[in-house]
C-alpha cells in the first residue's frame, strides 16, 4: 500500500510506434482503472535490449512511448512514468531474482520459444532471463495487480512462483501479485493473419494499426483486412478475421457482439470494415492531437521524467536493500 492505495504496476517494451493491440488490450483499460491505485508505469527499455535495437531509433522510441503514455490519459503528475533503465533496483533485483529461478520454469516460456524462433541470429541469455527481469520490475513496487494483454500471463505466472519461493525462504518480503487481464481486446489479432496476435514489431505495416497512423491510413488499412468467406458479420470461431474486427469494433464502441451482429444484420464486408475503420480513427484523433502538443513541450515531459525517476527509485530501492539484507549481502557502512 502507498498512500492508502493498492500499487498498480505495468510497462511497454519501446520496441516500435504502439498498436491498436496495445492500446486496446493494455494502455486503454490502465487509464481507465489509474484513479484508484497507486501507479507505477514503465519504459521497459532494459526489455527491449532482448532484441536488437539500432541506437537512435530506440531512444526515439522510447520517448516516443513516454509521450504516448501521457496523451492515452495517464497523467504523469499522478501516476508514475518512468525508464525502467533510469532505477538501477531493476537490474540488481533481477539479478538476484536469477539465482532463486530455475531453468526448468524459464524453459517453458511460450514467448521465449516464439521471439527465439523469430530472431534465430540472436538467441541471447537476456531473452532467456526476459521473465526474471519482469518479476523484478513488478516485485520492487510491491505491486498488488498488474493489467497486461493475455500473452503475458505466464510471466505473471512465474513472477508469482519466484516471490512465494523468496517469501518461503525469507519471509514476507513480496506482495504477490495479481495479474488483470480484460474480458475484452486481451488478444487483437494481425489484419492480415488473424491467427497472430497484432504485433509492434510486426514488418508488415497492413498487419497492424499504429496509434500514428492518420485517419487515411486506418482506414485504408481496415479496408484491406483480411475476412473470411461469405458475407455474413458474426462472432464465431470459424471467421478468426470478421471476429478480429468485431472485437476491435466492440471495444471501441463499447457494443456487444450481438448488437454489432445485429446493426451489419443484411449488410456486406465493405461497409462493417468502413465502420470500424471509422470509429477507430475517431478514436485516435484526440490522442494524436495530445501526443504532437506534447512532443512540443520538451521542458514539460523532461520535468516529468526526472521527478518520476526520482518517485520509483525511492520505491525500488526500499524494496531492494529489504532484499539484500534478507539473503545475508553485506550491508553498506553510512
Ligand atoms: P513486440 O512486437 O515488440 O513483442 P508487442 O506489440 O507484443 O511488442 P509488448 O510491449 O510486448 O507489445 O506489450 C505491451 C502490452 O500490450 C502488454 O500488456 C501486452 O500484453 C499488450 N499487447 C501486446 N499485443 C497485444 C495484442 N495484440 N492484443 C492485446 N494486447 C496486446
Ligand atoms: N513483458 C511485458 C512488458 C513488461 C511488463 C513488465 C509488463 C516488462 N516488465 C512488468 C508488466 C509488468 C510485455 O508487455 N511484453
Amino acid at each position: 500500500m502507498i498512500n492508502d492505495k493498492k500499487v498498480l504496476y505495468s510497462g511497454m517494451q519501446a520496441t516500435g510506434t504502439l498498436t491498436l493491440g496495445n492500446y486496446l488490450g493494455a494502455l486503454k483499460n490502465w487509464v481507465s482503472i489509474s484513479d484508484e491505485y497507486e501507479c507505477f508505469y514503465g519504459v521497459m527499455d532494459l526489455h527491449s535490449l532482448t532484441i536488437r535495437q539500432e541506437p537512435a531509433n530506440f531512444r526515439k522510441n522510447a520517448r516516443n512511448l513516454y509521450a504516448l503514455y501521457v496523451a492515452a490519459g495517464l497523467d504523469p503528475e499522478k501516476n508514475c512514468l518512468y525508464y525502467q533503465s533510469h532505477v538501477s533496483a531493476h537490474a540488481e533485483l533481477g539479478w538476484i531474482l536469477d539465482c532463486f529461478t530455475y531453468m526448468g520454469e524459464l524453459n517453458r516460456m511460450t514467448q521465449f520459444k516464439d521471439k527465439a524462433a523469430k530472431h534465430a541470429d540472436n538467441i541471447n541469455a537476456g531473452l532467456y532471463t526476459y521473465p526474471v527481469l519482469m518479476a523484478a520490475d513488478i516485485l520492487l513496487y510491491q505491486a498488488d495487480l498488474v493489467p497486461v494483454g493475455v500473452d503475458q500471463k505466464q510471466h505473471l505466472e512465474i513472477c508469482r512462483d519466484i516471490a512465494e519461493r523468496f517469501n518461503n525462504l525469507y519471509g514476507e518480503v513480496f506482495t504477490i501479485p495479481e495479474a488483470y487481464i480484460p474480458e475484452a481486446g486481451a488478444k487483437i489479432m494481425s489484419l492480415q493473419e488473424p491467427e497472430r496476435k497484432m504485433s509492434k514489431s510486426d514488418e508488415n505495416e497492413n498487419a497492424t494499426v499504429r496509434l500514428l497512423d492518420d485517419t487515411d491510413t486506418v482506414i485504408r488499412k481496415f479496408k484491406r483486412a483480411v475476412t473470411d468467406s461469405g458475407n455474413e458479420v458474426r462472432f464465431s470461431e470459424d471467421k478468426p478475421g470478421v471476429s478480429n474486427l468485431m472485437t476491435i469494433y466492440g471495444c471501441v464502441t463499447g457494443k456487444t457482439m450481438e448488437e454489432i451482429e445485429k446493426e451489419f444484420d443484411g449488410k456486406g464486408y465493405g461497409d462493417f470494415k468502413l465502420a470500424v475503420g471509422e470509429c477507430v480513427a475517431d478514436e485516435l484523433r484526440p490522442l494524436q492531437e495530445r501526443y504532437y502538443a506534447l512532443l512540443e513541450d520538451k521542458t514539460y515531459i523532461e520535468k516529468c521524467i526526472k521527478e518520476n525517476d526520482e518517485k520509483a527509485q525511492y520505491f525500488a530501492n526500499k524494496t531492494l536493500r529489504k532484499v539484500q539484507k534478507k539473503v545475508g549481502l553485506t550491508e553498506r557502512i553510512r
